[in-house]
Parts: structure tokens; sequence; C-alpha cells
């Protein structure tokens, strides 16, 4: 018999494993420190490249004892993982790996990512502890919208439906309008998908006249892509559901490294078997809780391609404290954006996630706009193209004076955030391409 978990209270959501989410610090601490020597003896028996770097370093797997032991070993990078394409840096026989995947490179290789049956459980285990997060029950319908394929997003979150016994439409990308129709004909109630891809969605759904009071939406796993606070705003309205933060990538394992709870107040990190770190990316430095910095990742339990401190580039905190939904893991603050994203535009560090929170904050502009960064004259130009909303476009477009007032008001507000001068481009709504995948905000002529 499926139990009913629509509109459950708050206080009553429930936890998928409250052993391990819900374990005291002492003894997450002194499980990770066992996982810890075991991995590290695993790789230094299993991986030649591991075990050069330890020798190098004069490190035994008998010196990690304790999770604090962890600063002792050495970072691995991405270009570690191009550097032993494809199969280097596999721990497991080939006769246990069950699954590939591999990472959507845009320069050079692709990371290759093989998994044992063991890893696929657990990463099946971490999907399920999500979804219950955000309140997915067995009567739950959820249709997953990343990418079914070599990215991680499709099938990760596809088997984590099916783990917790809800049923799982595949719909994937593409064939929006179909996909629109059986989310309000089957009733569909939740969806898994990247925030960009939720919002064609509900341009998609707006243009076909389907409306979200006649859907049964109500939850939202959105993830593989940065996005703000204003954008889950935006979505959570114009879908009618909650849509809660969904964190993951495939050096480490895929969607559900982390995810938020009803609390909406930062992720849980599955950290019994990631283990977080936050470093100076300069000095390589541990860093406190509360502090932003890169995150680092050391898989505890994976069999097919563990990695020791990997550096993930994604720039964030640890929030300090406890979470009020009993869950006792640590928890990370949003990904405030890419070391390798950061622009540096006549020497100030620019964010395209800071020229999102501002778009956004003003209630003309849609949720779409692109940095077109270029080199006049030895000189770094930021040009800005932002999208009006359809209602404000039919009633000011034909004044271009208030066009022109509405790109000078916001050029201002993004010099205030951004400490320089972007020029404004106001484009006419479905202007400026779509995404269904991860979207790209940025055009950098300067290295073209
Ligand atoms: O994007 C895995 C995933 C699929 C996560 C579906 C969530 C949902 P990769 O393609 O390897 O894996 O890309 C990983 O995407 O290092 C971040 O920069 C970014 N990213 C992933 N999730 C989030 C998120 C998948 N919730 C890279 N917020 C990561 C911000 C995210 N950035």
């Amino acid at each position: 018999m499926k139990t009913n978990f629509y509109n459950t209270p708050k206080s009553q959501t429930m936890i998928w494993n409250p052993n391990k989410e819900c374990m005291s610090r002492d003894e997450m601490s002194e499980l990770q420190g066992r996982r810890l020597h075991k991995i590290v003896d695993y790789v230094y028996h299993h991986v030649p490249f591991y075990r050069n770097k330890l020798q190098s370093m004069d490190l035994t797997p008998d010196d990690i004892r304790t999770i604090d032991d962890i600063t002792k070993l050495p970072f691995t990078t991405k270009q570690d993982l191009r550097d032993n394409y494809p199969f280097g840096l596999q721990a497991a026989p080939q006769s246990e790996i069950i699954r590939i995947h591999a990472s959507s490179g845009t320069t050079g290789n692709p990371t290759i990512v093989g998994y044992t049956r063991k890893d696929i459980g657990i990463w099946n285990e971490c999907m399920a502890r999500s979804l219950t997060a955000y309140g997915v029950g067995r009567d739950d319908i959820f249709s997953v919208s990343y990418g079914y394929g070599l990215f991680t997003g499709g099938l990760g979150a596809h088997n984590g439906v099916e783990t917790i016994g809800a049923a799982v439409v595949p719909a994937s990308t593409g064939n929006t309008e179909k996909h629109a129709k059986l989310i309000r004909d089957l009733g569909i109630t939740g969806i898994a998908c990247t925030p960009s891809y939720a919002l064609y969605l509900a341009e998609t759904m707006e243009k076909m006249g389907i409306t979200k009071e006649q859907t049964r939406l109500r939850i939202g796993a959105f993830g593989a892509e940065p996005w703000t606070e204003q954008m889950r705003t935006e979505i959570q309205e114009r879908l009618g559901l909650k849509g809660y933060n969904l964190y993951g990538l495939s050096e480490i394992m895929g969607p559900s490294v982390s995810y938020e709870c009803v609390c909406q107040h930062g992720s849980h990190i599955n950290e019994d078997h990631f283990y977080p770190e936050i470093i100076n990316p300069q000095t390589l430095e541990r860093l406190p809780d509360g502090e932003t910095g890169e995150l680092v990742f050391t898989t505890l339990t994976k069999e097919g391609m563990p990695v020791l401190r990997y550096r993930t580039r994604d720039l964030c905190s640890i929030l300090p404290g406890q979470c009020s939904c009993g869950r006792t893991s640590v928890r990370m603050g949003r990904i405030a954006g890419r070391s390798d994203d950061m622009l540096i535009i006549r020497g100030i560090n620019v964010f395209p996630s800071q020229v999102e929170s501002v778009v956004l904050s003003s209630p003309e502009f849609a949720p779409r706009y692109m940095l077109i960064v270029d080199r006049v004259n030895n000189l770094d130009t930021l040009l800005v193209q932002v999208e009006l909303r359809q209602e404000v476009f039919t009633s000011t477009f034909d004044t271009p004076t208030a066009i022109n007032k509405l790109e000078q008001h916001l050029a201002a507000k993004l010099k205030s955030v951004l400490s320089i001068g972007a020029k404004v481009q106001i484009k006419a709504p479905n202007t400026i391409e779509r995404s269904q995948g991860k979207s790209a905000h940025v055009i950098d002529k300067r290295q073209m």
C-alpha cells in the first residue's frame, strides 16, 4: 500500500536514512576516518598514479588514521583526470565496472567515470535521500528532464526516483510541448531538470495555455548549473511548485552529492560518502566554516574511480551550525561561481551570478541574459544583453526613450554591484537563445 505524502507538514517530512543522515558528529568523524584510511589503502594498491604521488610525499596508508589526516594527502585536479584518460585512475578491475559516464568537457578529453555495482547502489541511496528531503514519496509521479546519456543527470535522477518507489517519467530534454501536455494530463507532481529548462518549460506551458492550476506540480529538483534565489522565486511562481537545490558532479558521483531539505538553508552533503573541504584556491590552505573558497571532495567509499581531494573549482562555503530539519550532516551554501567561470574584466573579478542577481531584481526583465566581453583598443568591454518581459514589451517598446532610460538604470545598478561599467542592451522577448541543458551566459571574444 502506498503512503500519501501530499501536503506533508514540514515537521513530518521523512528522512531516507536517519542512521547516516542524523549521526552524531563524533560518530560521523570516526566513520569518515575509518573510511579514509581504507580508501587511501585501496588507491595505493590499485592506482599507480596515487601510489606514485603518495610515495613522492613519503606517505603510506598507515599515515592516514583519522579524518584530520586528510590534509597530508595530495590534491587531484581536472588536469590529472585528463592526463590519465581514459581509465588511468580507475581502481576496480574492468570486470567489476557496470556503467560508464563521461563529463561534458568543452576542451580536450572528456572525463571518463566508471561505476561498480556498489557505486551505483550508493548513488541511488544518495539520490533517494535527496528526493525524500524534498518531500517526494511513493505516490509521486516524477518526470526527469535532465539529459539521459553520458551526462549523469538523467540516469542519476531516474534511478533515485525508482529507488524510493515513486513513478518516473523519463521525459529527458526536447519535445517540451509533449512533456507539458503529459505534466497536465498525467498529474505529474515533480520534475528534475536544470533551472533554465524549468523556465523554458514554464514559457512553453504559458504559450500552450496550460496554467499551473491545471497541473499537480509541487516539487522541483533543480541543479547542474548555478542559479540564484531570484531565479528560484521566478520558477516557483510560474510553475506553482517548490524548487529545491540538487548539487553534484560526475567526477565525484553525479547528482546528489548534496541536497536541500525543507528548511532550504544550504544543501546537506552526503558526507559519509563524499568528504568536503574548502580551500583557498591560491594558497591551497584549508579555510574555516563560513569562509568562501574552492570546494574539494574526497570520495570515501567509491570503488570504480575514487578520488582524493578533488578540486571542483566550485566556489562556496560550508555553513556553520546545525540544520533544524534534524539532519546533522554539514551543509554547503550556494555555488557562487566557478574559479574558472570568473571573468577578469579590467582587473576586476566578475561572476555571471552577480549579473543575474541584478537583472532579476528588476521586474521588467526576464531571467535571460548574456555577457559579451571584448577588448577594444586594449581595453576590456562588457556588454550585458537582457530580455524584456512580454508584458513590459507590449506596453513600452514603442517608446525608445523608455527603453533608453531602463538601460541606463540597469547599467547604474550593475556598476554599483560589479564595480565596473557595463553597457546594457535591452532585447525583445524570446530573442536570447534558450538552452535545454546547462545554459551558457558568457561570450568572451577576447579569447577567440
Ligand atoms: O551537473 C551533475 C548534476 C546533474 C548535478 C543533475 C545536479 C543535477 P557535471 O556535468 O560533471 O555534473 O557538472 C558538475 O556543474 O562542478 C558545478 O559547477 C555545476 N553544478 C552542478 N550542480 C549545481 C548546482 C552535473 N546545484 C558541475 N548549483 C559542478 C550550481 C551546480 N552549480
